[in-house]
């Protein structure tokens, strides 16, 4: 699944980092900056009186602003990674150094895990610089610090410590990659197990519409929102039928929750199944995606009742292994990547509070900014048709190979998820374009990216974010696939198709185009004016233990530029 992402603010996050000093004077010296104990002493404040409450959410907002400016991202890092080396390495990143060094002064600790002394100015940059260089690919990768004395005690993870995933904590030796478990047929259950009293499982049809549309109403109201509540997002049903309809789905792997008087759908799950290869082994995994428990039923423990309900129907097909994304930390992640934004829409991006004006600019001039012209100039490149597939299929199947994890697509995948059919009754999901060379008629290049929409949670002026999202790519233009070619080239070529995949978007309404620091993105994200989000996509394997991949963020949570190994995007 996708995170809500949006603009990371450096203003907000100077400011927030200014408060942080100014508490941090406040404070007695050993005090830590925000925990979650903290967090749930404000909640039960604000359970006291309407006032009462508004004023400490308020104040938890306060503190939230806080503690992503401390650790530069979404709570579901922070909340596990409490002040790691990452998330030193994000305050560094927030902080002027004047507020670092202040910073510092008030807190030894810190002091202590940065490697510097309290007193005087910070010339340790340097130091802490190499020292962040020397961190592992999996700590850098994981966003935490494996051995760091802050990380979430694997026994906190009271469900995920059971599971056959790696844990936190273990040595970051090389290992022999495969399944943690081998699961004879025989031992897997072939019913589901008890949910509580009130509820019953159910298989849902999403060929039926009113089934269909039961889904999309419980994502729609309760599926991921951003850190501050302000986006959710709102997968349409025509994304929900590409997603969940890919080749060879099978209904028994979307799974629902009701509640038995009312019929209604209160939680989902799902998978559909893929061909991942792990570096050089090829795995029938399955892609889980869209768990969703409605708001009303949150923290009763019911998310590790639907994951064993869906490892168990994926376990009855023969599939042990699964590949899952998340914005929160879970016991490990194997890679991490970091979410861009490109505006196209500034205006209204603004408006509803996505993209920051920076300090010292003017909104006239963030306008001027991302301005783009009318017409595409990349020569011969046209819209995807049936003729292409074939040649889209070789394309990517060779790009491909050269990232560390990838899909390996069918020729009927490859129709499924490019293709736009456009007598199709369905609005359209993705929008595909291809180079052809006009001598060998062979396709050179293509690019594609999907539509997902995010609801504006209490804007009057605005009710959805359109969103684009970039998604399979590639072009001979790389060494791999051309000798002659160097990376140059190949940043070279990307600029130019992705200039004109953000011009395609912007004809087709679309406000921002978002991407991923995976596959070669890193090479034209800075040069297309994409602004680093605030948000990470963490990428986890089930039962299957794989050495850390990079993903295109280094220890600073900036662009690597030695790039990424993930080849695979997730809806
Ligand atoms: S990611 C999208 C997740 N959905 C949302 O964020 C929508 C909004 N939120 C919700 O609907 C709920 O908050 C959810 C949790 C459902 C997320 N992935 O029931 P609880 C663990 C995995 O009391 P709730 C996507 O769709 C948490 O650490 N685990 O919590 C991919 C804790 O365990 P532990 C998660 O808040 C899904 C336990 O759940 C996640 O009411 C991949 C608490 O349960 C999460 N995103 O509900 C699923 N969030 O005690 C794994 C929390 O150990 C698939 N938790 O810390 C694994 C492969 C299975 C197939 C294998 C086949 C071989």
């Amino acid at each position: 699944m996708a995170d809500e992402s949006k603009i990371d603010d450096p203003a907000t996050r100077q400011e927030a980092a200014a408060e942080v000093i100014k508490e941090a004077k406040e404070a007695p010296p050993t005090a830590q900056v925000d925990d979650e104990d903290e967090d749930e002493a404000e909640d039960t404040v604000a359970t006291g009186s309407p006032a009462s409450g508004a004023a400490a959410k308020k104040k938890k907002s306060k503190r939230k602003r806080i503690k992503n400016a401390l650790t530069g991202g979404s709570s579901g890092s922070s909340e596990a990674s409490g002040s790691s080396q990452s998330d030193i390495s994000k305050l560094m990143n927030g902080l002027s150094k004047d507020q670092l060094t202040e910073l510092v002064k008030m807190n030894p600790g810190l002091a202590q895990q940065l490697g510097v002394g309290t007193g005087g100015d910070l010339t340790m940059t340097k130091e802490a610089t190499a020292a962040m260089k020397k961190m592992s690919l999996e700590e850098i990768m994981s966003g935490l610090a494996s051995s760091g004395k802050n990380v979430k005690d694997m026994g906190q993870y009271k469900f995920w410590a059971t599971q056959p995933v790696p844990k936190f904590g273990e040595s970051s030796e090389k290992i022999v990659e495969g399944p943690f478990k081998i699961i004879e047929p025989e031992q897997v259950p072939k019913d589901p197990g008890p949910l509580v009293d009130g509820f019953e499982w159910v298989t849902m049809d999403l060929l039926q519409d009113g089934e269909l549309e039961e889904v999309f109403q419980l994502l729609s109201g309760h599926y991921v929102e951003d850190d501050e509540a302000m986006f959710r997002f709102n997968y349409s049903k025509s994304f929900l039928k590409w997603a969940l309809l890919s080749p060879g789905w099978t209904k028994d792997w979307h799974v629902g929750v009701r509640a038995s008087a009312s019929r209604k759908l209160v939680a989902f799950i799902s998978a559909i199944p893929v061909a991942l290869r792990v570096r050089k082994k090829v795995l029938k995994a399955s892609e889980v995606n869209f768990l969703c428990i409605h708001k009303k039923l949150r923290a009763k423990r019911l998310a590790p009742v639907l994951i064993k309900e869906i490892t168990r129907r994926c376990y009855r097909l023969g599939t042990w292994q699964a590949i899952y994304t998340g914005g929160v930390v879970l016991p490990k992640p194997v890679s991490t990547c970091r979410y861009f934004h490109r505006s196209i829409d500034w205006q209204k991006l603004y408006e509803v509070g996505f993209s920051p004006l920076p300090p010292n600019s003017k909104p006239q001039y963030q306008v001027r900014k991302y301005a783009l012209p009318d017409h595409t100039a990349t020569k011969n490149l046209r819209a995807m048709e049936e003729k292409d597939i074939d040649g889209v299929l070789e394309l990517l199947k060779s790009y491909l190979a050269r990232f560390e994890m990838a899909p390996i697509f069918t020729r009927d995948e490859v129709e499924h998820w490019l293709l736009y059919k456009k007598d199709s009754t369905d609005e359209q999901v993705i929008w595909s374009y291809v180079v052809e060379d006009p001598a060998t008629n062979k396709i050179t290049d293509f690019f594609s990216f999907y539509c997902l929409e995010s609801s504006v949670i209490n804007n009057s002026a605005h009710k959805l974010v359109r969103a684009a999202y970039l998604f399979y790519y590639a072009t001979t233009a790389c060494p791999s696939l051309t000798p002659s070619s160097t990376r140059t080239d190949l940043s070279k070529r990307l600029n130019e198709l992705v200039n004109d995949a953000l011009i395609l978007a912007k004809k087709y309404k679309f406000d921002v185009f978002n991407a991923l620091t995976l596959l070669d993105n890193n090479l034209f994200l800075e040069q297309q004016k994409f602004g680093a989000g605030d948000g990470q996509l963490h990428y986890y394997l089930y039962n299957y233990n794989a050495n850390p991949i990079a993903g295109g963020v280094n220890a600073r949570n900036q662009i690597d530029e030695s790039g990424s190994g993930i080849g695979v995007v997730m809806l």
